[in-house]
């Protein structure tokens, strides 16, 4: 495997990002302690999780340790943030769950969509240690295509959840799925036309900033959007 490397001036976003993910938790544990409501409970759990696990890894990112050097069969040297895909392992799947559960979704689809999902985070990490830039580009498309299927499985399950949520519910889960495919959709764009796809159209300063901003947005905005709606999910499964 390559050689440890160290940060260049991309680590402020990646100090930004590891004090931003910290608040996010502290505000999640703040809003959530002495919370009785089981539903909204496991909510909470999931969030602070969420920030948590994003928290440890920025933190790895930012004092050098989740980061190696690829070295391509040209010669090129890449730095890859490889501590991104530990995170995005653990914390999409529990992301999607917050929508799943909201949906009222069931098992076989919960299982579905976490599947797609770790199989998209596994095939970019592949992809961002390939040693060709053609078979990095394949492994792009190969987790967009997982990307793309889990979006449409996910459309779909809330669609059908809809009929059966009451209205503040319903809106709710639309405002917070859109929200979801467009963030989402931005992570292959980033990858792609920054250091990992060896494109060079964006550098890894702006990336870094770039990932660090769709990382706060995609888990403490989302999360603190989700949660201010306490009688939305106290109500879940009662039909109210
Ligand atoms: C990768 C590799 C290239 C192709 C695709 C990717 C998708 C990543 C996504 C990440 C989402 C992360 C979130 C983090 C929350 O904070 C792995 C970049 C499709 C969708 C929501």
């Amino acid at each position: 495997m390559a050689a440890p490397a160290t940060p260049g001036s991309e680590q402020i976003w990646l100090w930004i990002g590891t004090i931003g993910m910290a608040l996010g938790l502290l505000y999640f544990l703040g809003r959530g302690w002495g919370v009785k409501d089981k539903k909204l409970r496991q909510f909470y759990a999931i969030n602070i999780f969420v920030t948590t696990i994003a928290f440890s890894m920025y933190f790895a990112m930012a004092t050098g340790f989740g980061l190696t050097e690829v070295e391509l069969l040209d010669g090129t040297v890449l730095d890859i943030y490889w501590a991104r895909y530990t995170d995005w392992l653990f914390t999409t799947p529990l992301l999607l769950l917050d929508l799943a559960l909201l949906a009222n979704a069931d098992r076989e689809t919960i299982y579905t969509l976490i599947g797609l999902d770790v199989f998209m985070i596994a095939t970019g990490l592949i992809g961002a240690f390939a040693q060709e830039a053609i078979w990095r580009i394949v492994w792009w498309g190969i987790s967009t295509g997982a990307l793309l299927v889990l979006l449409y499985v996910l459309v779909g399950t809330l669609s059908e959840a809809a009929p059966s949520q009451s209205d503040a519910a319903r809106s709710l889960t639309s405002t917070l799925k859109n929200l979801l495919i467009v963030l989402w959709l931005a992570y292959p764009v980033v990858w792609i036309l920054g250091t990992e796809g060896t494109l060079g159209f964006i550098p890894l300063y702006a990336e870094t900033a770039a990932f660090m901003v769709l990382d706060l947005t995609a888990k403490v905005g989302f999360g603190a959007y989700l949660l201010k709606n306490h009688d939305v999910l106290t109500s879940l499964g009662t039909g109210a």
